[in-house]
């Protein structure tokens, strides 16, 4: 749904109506028509992003059946071995819709009964599921510029009781963006009400979009969302797609909040709505802003309590962000500063923490415990979603966690980095790449570390990690990371384990298939162990598959894993 969105709001700029979105960034627009193949020659950048737009919705709605068109941006984002391997599984979707409504088909009572193949089709769908995380992520950077390190805060201390406080909250850029852009247009409004500006700052997912790109503060990630309305200095929480609980509402009932819903899909009694079209982005904007103004008014200074407690934020790493910095030790190529590093042990490998919250575990509890035990075991860290919200508000976004949890091959590696760019802000302990979306950023680093040592991505010491896994959509990427290659470790169990073969294919069978797998842990040590281990016998694994090359003098590395 959200690369539908993004597609639909593509399709509208093509069309001339949504005039106030623009093409922002050029050489993501070239590189991406480049992977995905759109002839750029003779073409201006409008009639390229107009041939990527449509290259999306075929994509995107392309039906079973048309055997002979792939599925483009998903077979040309992954490695070929991947595709073939999807392939002979029968599991390469060719459109997104149309895989989406046979796995709606066949769990409809009465259909399918045969648990392995329903498991295949939902893999299938898991798959298909990647491909337009990556329309979504490729179009935003397109049209709202790729993340580059930004250096921001975290946590409700972010809130400041002189200025209208405006909370975005869900997944979408498309509206957020233009909150961002229309709060620095109206501070003389804010000014007008007796404030001293608009301050602007994120939750979840949509929290993470304007992190990455604009450098809006982090207020906080998926369970405590009800906390800063709590404060009494909220005056409007505005909210797109996903993750919104329905209890905001209550809890605004005690406040001046406004809760405004803002899609057409997500609703909730007794909150505003105002209906954001993108043909009026910026004067829907305005509207949203105007309602947190009248709020401001209303505010009772006497039940304002905010917690003065934050922390700094460096983030901003798309790949594209990740290469450059590995570039100022390795011009030619890049990421063979991260796989050497691996190659040489300074390195253990690499983790996607990724995810949500769940009500089932202590709030953040899993995520911090797990970076810490990873940075001690010199593991490097990439992260998104939610648990990127955690590492945010515990100041593990810093140099200065590099210097209190990392271990020496990993302070060592970091250091290497730091010197060479000079930068400002020194590196942090955990790599921010953006939102749930963007997960398939993280798989891209992956599978750019495959082509460095010529092997298909479940022979890299590469694992994802959801210690608090909780929405559907973590399904949905769970899924996909076991099926491109990934051993995935879940912190809290899913309702698979009452079926022994069902249970057996994502903990066993899965890495015979695909080489990836599920591993099920809720003890945020014991997990790290897991993961570890996965590591380690990937890493050994590729030492020896290279020895044997060496000594028989060939190209090719075992075809198994
Ligand atoms: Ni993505 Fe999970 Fe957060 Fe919601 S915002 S809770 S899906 S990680
Ligand atoms: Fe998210």
């Amino acid at each position: 749904d959200h690369a539908r969105h993004m597609t639909h709001v593509g399709e509208m700029m093509v069309e001339g109506k949504a005039p106030d979105y623009q093409i922002m960034d050029q050489n993501k627009l070239h590189a991406v028509a480049d992977r995905v193949g759109v002839e750029r020659e003779g073409k201006n950048d409008e009639e390229v992003f107009e041939e990527l737009v449509k290259l999306a919705k075929e994509d995107l709605t392309r039906f079973e059946g048309a055997h002979e068109k792939p599925f483009h941006w998903l077979s040309r984002s992954i490695l070929e071995d991947r595709v073939s391997k999807l392939e002979a599984c029968n599991i390469m979707p060719r459109g997104v819709f149309g895989t989406i409504s046979e796995n709606i088909a066949q769990t409809h009572v009465g259909m399918d009964a045969d648990p392995v193949n329903l498991v295949f089709q939902g893999l299938k769908t898991s798959v298909a599921d990647f491909g337009s995380e990556h329309i979504a992520t490729d179009l935003s950077d397109i049209i709202f510029g790729t993340p580059k390190p930004v250096v921001s805060e975290a946590n409700l201390g972010v809130l400041d009781k002189d200025y209208v406080n405006i909370a975005v909250h869900g997944h979408n850029p498309i509206l957020s963006e233009m909150i961002v852009k229309a709060a620095r247009e109206m501070k003389p409004d804010a000014e007008k009400v007796g404030a001293k500006g608009i301050k602007v700052s994120g939750i979840c997912c949509t929290g993470n979009e304007v992190l990455m790109r604009q450098g809006v503060p982090v207020l906080t990630n998926f369970s405590s969302q009800e906390l800063p309305i709590m404060t009494g200095a909220l005056d409007a929480m505005v909210v797109d797609i996903q993750c919104i609980m329905p209890g905001i509402r209550a809890v605004a009932e005690c406040f001046h909040t406004r809760i405004i819903t803002t899609s057409v899909n997500v609703k909730i009694p007794g909150a505003y709505h105002v209906d954001f079209v993108e043909d009026r982005a910026v004067d829907k904007a305005h509207e949203v802003i105007n309602l947190a103004l009248a709020a401001f008014k209303e505010r009772n200074s006497d039940r304002i309590s905010i917690p003065e407690i934050k922390h700094k934020v460096v983030a901003g790493f798309s790949l594209e962000a990740l290469m450059d910095i590995f570039s100022a030790v390795n011009a030619d190529n890049p990421i063979k500063v991260l796989t050497d590093a691996i190659d040489s042990g300074e390195l253990r490998g690499v983790v996607l923490l990724a995810g949500c919250n769940n009500l089932k575990r202590i709030h953040d509890n899993n995520h911090l415990e797990m970076a810490k035990e990873l940075a001690k075991n010199n593991v490097f860290m990439v992260t998104t979603g939610c648990a990127a919200g955690a590492y945010a508000k515990a100041g593990m976004m810093t140099w200065e966690a590099v210097e209190e949890y990392a271990g020496d091959g990993l302070k060592a590696f970091l250091g290497r980095l730091n010197e060479a760019n000079k930068l400002e802000e020194k590196l942090p302990l955990v790599f921010h790449m953006g939102s749930c979306v963007d997960n398939s950023r993280a798989y891209d680093l992956m599978t750019a570390m495959a082509r460095q040592w010529g092997v298909d991505t479940p022979k890299v010491p590469y694992a994802a990690s959801a210690p608090e896994a909780m929405s559907e959509k973590a399904v949905a990427i769970g899924s996909w990371c076991v099926t491109l290659g990934m051993p995935t470790h879940v912190g809290v169990y899913p309702y698979i384990t009452g079926s022994d073969l069902v249970n057996g294919i994502a903990l066993q069978i899965a890495d015979d298939v695909y080489g990836g797998y599920f591993m099920w842990e809720e003890d945020p040590h014991k997990a790290v162990e897991k993961i570890l281990y996965a590591l380690d016998d990937r890493t050994w694994k590729l030492k020896v598959h290279r020895q044997a090359m060496e000594k028989y003098e060939t190209e090719s590395i075992s075809a198994g894993w």
